[in-house]
């Protein structure tokens, strides 16, 4: 319990504090960073949650949303806080902002964390980040309520895909069993973050099952968007981030890749079952992430990038086949 002993600490010792996520924020960057803000704010702390633009649509009913600072603040921190962030180079341009001196707390169950923070609660058998800031706020007193826990059970549901991926611990269950109590709305949650797709999300999905291949017997299964199928959806950067669940949704499939093409590099979707280690894979093109959800970005056109990543997760069934 040291690392946390060290957070509650830098949490009650200080008044004024800047939290932020990564890049393209998912439900538990975003979850635990407004989680963390109302629950300090409610203790009569300054805390101004910041991350470099834009956030997923389906996040947007997350109580104080609207609040996230896209722009450098202007009041000075005396700890900044990152949730859910590996690597600082993830930041973006919030990087950038960290004044010197100034400590930093990272809050992570990334495997691929790099350290980077003063005091690092980095707990790599967390299903979420989220699970973490919970733990942290009822470890230091603080005072949980309906928006908090409607934070933080979007951070956990999300993470755990419904509670469906082997993340997914007894003590997942029993934390979202308290923030039910606290009063999170399950059904508010599943809305905006599983059905709330628009005919431009189906447009990609149609053009995702076209593209959809498989090898090694079905075991090994991608699909991508190209800049052609983005463009002619009318998609901009924050679409298709879902589009993973498709290739991992069919029967036999041990690991699924999604490839899509941005403007100068393809975006890497991986994900696994069991031992297979699609974090390795990732790490192969500098990336990383969790043993079984992984990903990277590769800088090349999108028939070498398929062909590259797909070599490798081919390589690495390959290996588990022997075992
Ligand atoms: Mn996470």
């Amino acid at each position: 319990m040291k690392d946390y002993a060290d957070a509650i600490r830098l949490l009650k010792e200080n008044q004024t504090f800047w939290v932020t996520s990564h890049l393209l924020p998912d439900g538990d960057g975003l979850g635990s960073l407004l989680a963390f803000t109302l629950a300090l704010r409610k203790a009569g702390k300054v805390v101004i949650p910041c991350n470099e633009a834009p956030y997923p649509r389906q996040l947007r009913f997350l109580p104080g949303f609207d609040e996230i600072a896209s722009e450098r603040p202007e009041t000075r921190p005396e700890v900044f806080v990152t949730m859910d962030v590996p690597v600082l180079a993830r930041l973006g341009k919030v990087r950038g902002w960290i004044p010197d001196g100034v400590p930093i707390l990272n809050v992570d169950h990334h495997i691929s964390n790099e350290e980077f923070g003063t005091v690092n609660l980095v707990e790599v058998d967390r299903s979420a980040t989220g699970e973490v800031v919970y733990l942290l706020l009822r470890e230091a007193g603080f005072q949980l309520d309906a928006d908090i826990a409607t934070c933080l059970f979007t951070a956990i549901y999300t993470d755990t895909g419904r509670f469906s991926y082997s993340n997914t611990s007894p003590q997942t269950l029993e934390i979202a069993a308290d923030l039910l109590r606290l009063g999170a709305s399950l059904r508010q949650v599943s809305k905006w973050t599983y059905e709330s797709r628009r005919p431009i999300d189906l447009e990609l999905l149609s053009r995702a099952i076209a593209n959809l291949a498989s090898a090694h017997g079905g075991e090994l299964s991608w699909t991508f968007l190209s800049k052609q199928d983005m463009a002619a959806a009318g998609a901009g950067p924050g679409d298709g981030q879902d589009i993973i669940d498709l290739p991992r949704s069919l029967e036999g499939v041990k690991i699924a890749v999604y490839f899509r093409e941005d403007p100068d590099r393809v975006r890497v979707s991986l994900r696994s079952e069991g031992d297979l280690d699609v974090a390795a894979i990732a790490a192969r093109f500098g990336g990383g992430g969790h043993r079984n959800a992984a990903g990277c970005t590769v800088e090349a056109p999108l028939d070498e990038a398929i062909r590259s990543v797909i070599d490798q997760a081919g390589a690495s069934l390959d290996l588990d086949g022997r075992e």
